[in-house]
């Protein structure tokens, strides 16, 4: 598997890393590289790849399943704007153009109870 992103996360906490919406695109792989030093000055790496999830239209709340809780997610964000429209799941922006509008309440009623990707 080739790796075409590489994400650099210095901020690990414990064991850890929570990355913030919109940093990662979807259907993509990306490299997991870790480097820890243990208490005897021994130095570990390891590379790990991952790919995230593609795209699920109608999921406005980013638990992939297409609800009643996209619906109340929707109804929520109605109005919100998130621009420029980021890759990832922001709160009722069910088909993923930045803006919570009508076409979202569409998006989660024509896909309703269907699986994700
Ligand atoms: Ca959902
Ligand atoms: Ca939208």
């Amino acid at each position: 598997m080739q790796a075409n992103k590489i994400f650099d996360n210095r901020a690990v906490v414990g064991n850890s890393v929570t990355i913030p919406a919109g940093v990662l695109g979807e259907s993509e792989t990306y490299l997991w590289f870790t480097t820890s030093i243990n208490s005897f000055a021994y130095t570990y790496s390891q590379k790990r790849t991952f790919t995230t999830l593609p795209a699920c239209e109608g999921d406005a709340d980013g638990d992939r399943d297409r609800d009643f809780a996209d619906i109340s997610n929707v109804l929520t964000n109605f109005g919100m704007m998130y621009q420029p429209a980021p890759p990832g799941v922001f709160p009722g922006d069910a088909n993923g153009n930045g803006a919570v509008d009508f076409a979202d309440v569409t998006a989660v009623l024509t896909s309703f109870g269907l699986a994700c990707p």
